[in-house]
């Protein structure tokens, strides 16, 4: 049996991660196009009218790279997005610090500089939107945890909360005080321990360009390893307390309801969407040659949290798992391409899917096994496509 993956290994990984990447500088690495006298064999599985606008999208794919670029990466926002003037910007750390701190753009950027690529999806991400959703791109900021020694958290300091600039009324119905109509701003939290690890960044820079405004310009957080839900874009405000947040995006919304078979009884845990579960899908099929000869190639993405991934296995119809390759583009934070290839295929209609391990050997589920999860959230079902040759 495999030994669970420590939170010790995974930080000395995370900063030994952060610091190589910086030297390798080779950031846009094309995804391997599709090579002449090879052709992009169509999903069926698609929604006539399905839009293809996004990111990780099927149709879009052949033109898709490690790096997804800007302008590709899916986007999702709840109050809308706001425009943010970086003269006037200024990134406040109060609470339960010993020095609250008011940071300019300008002084932000003269922090210790480092480049990451991440890539996460949407923990509303699903087969039903074709788990578009996702992406991955090269990030550019500084540490947070650098930050927070800075302005020194005090023992008795708990919870992290980030907050955007953005902001909406929200109806908070607690006991019995009644319906509170209040203005609430975009807000996540993390716990010291997760907020203090290497790899969590306040970034200003997206592909190497200054953050677009859809995007959070002009800073935001970046929690690799988790959903997109806690990389709070415009961010403006990190608030130190003692206590749970559990606003509207931890408590209230992104709120995972599932059942939890324990001896003889199920218990109902809610829990907010946090870490990025196993999952993996094949995104392009490609084919080369005729007749006999003909060869086929599956290409796809993996994402497996803050965790290596052990393995990515790929089936065609009700054959074995095989194994896939895993690519050598990929890095500790970013998503994990994987292809597979093999020949024989008769005429007619086929499915094919994938399955990431995790390295604690976490297996990525079949649909049926998520019978007991009744929210959509963190949907990281083996997801299975249809084609015809
Ligand atoms: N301030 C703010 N940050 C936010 C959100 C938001 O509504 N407001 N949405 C979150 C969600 S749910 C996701 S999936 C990601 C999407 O990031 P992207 O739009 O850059 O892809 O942003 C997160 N950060
Ligand atoms: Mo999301």
């Amino acid at each position: 049996m495999t030994e669970p993956v420590s939170r010790r290994a995974l930080i000395k990984g995370g900063a030994a991660a952060v610091a190589s990447y910086a030297a390798l500088g080779r950031w846009e690495w094309a995804l391997p196009t599709v090579q002449q006298g090879e052709e992009v064999v169509p999903w069926t599985d698609v929604p006539p009218n399905f839009n293809p606008q996004r990111a990780l999208d099927t149709r879009a794919l052949e033109k898709s790279t490690f790096i997804t670029p800007t302008e590709n990466f899916y986007l999702v926002q709840h109050y809308g997005q706001p425009q943010v003037d970086p003269a006037t910007y200024k990134l406040k750390v109060t609470g339960l610090v010993n020095r609250p701190m008011e940071l300019s753009l300008d002084e932000l950027k003269r922090r210790p500089r480092v480049e990451l690529i991440v890539g996460f999806e949407c923990g509303g991400n699903n087969p039903t939107s074709l788990n578009r959703l996702a992406g991955n791109a090269r990030w550019t900021g500084t540490r947070l945890s650098a930050l927070l020694r800075d302005a020194g958290l005090q023992k008795h300091a708990k919870e992290i909360v980030f907050f955007g600039v953005d902001k909406g009324m929200e109806t908070v119905t607690h006991g019995r005080s009644g319906p509170q109509e209040v203005e609430q701003h975009f807000g996540r939290s993390l716990i010291p321990e997760d907020a203090m690890q290497p790899e969590v960044l306040i970034v200003w820079e997206m592909n190497g360009a200054p953050l677009t405004v859809s995007h959070g310009a002009p800073v935001r957080l970046i929690v690799p390893g988790w959903y997109g839900v806690a990389n709070v874009k415009w961010l403006n405000h990190i608030h130190v307390q003692d206590t749970r947040y559990a606003g509207r995006f931890m408590a209230r919304d992104y709120v995972t309801l599932k059942g939890q078979t324990v001896g003889d009884q199920v218990i109902w845990n809610e829990t907010s969407v946090a870490r990025i579960r196993v999952k993996s899908m094949v995104a392009r099929l490609t084919r080369n040659g005729t007749g006999g000869g003909t060869r086929y190639s599956a290409l796809g993405f993996a994402l497996a949290g803050a965790l290596p991934l052990r393995a990515v296995e790929v089936r065609v119809d009700s054959g074995p798992w095989q194994r896939a390759a895993l690519d050598r583009m990929n890095t500790a934070y970013s998503w994990q391409f994987f292809t597979y290839q093999w020949n024989e295929l008769p005429a007619g209609e086929h499915t094919i899917v994938s399955r990431a391990t995790d390295a604690n050997g976490v297996v990525q589920p079949e649909q049926s096994e998520l019978e007991l999860k009744r929210t959509t959230w963190e949907n990281n079902a083996q997801f299975v496509r249809r084609f015809t040759v």
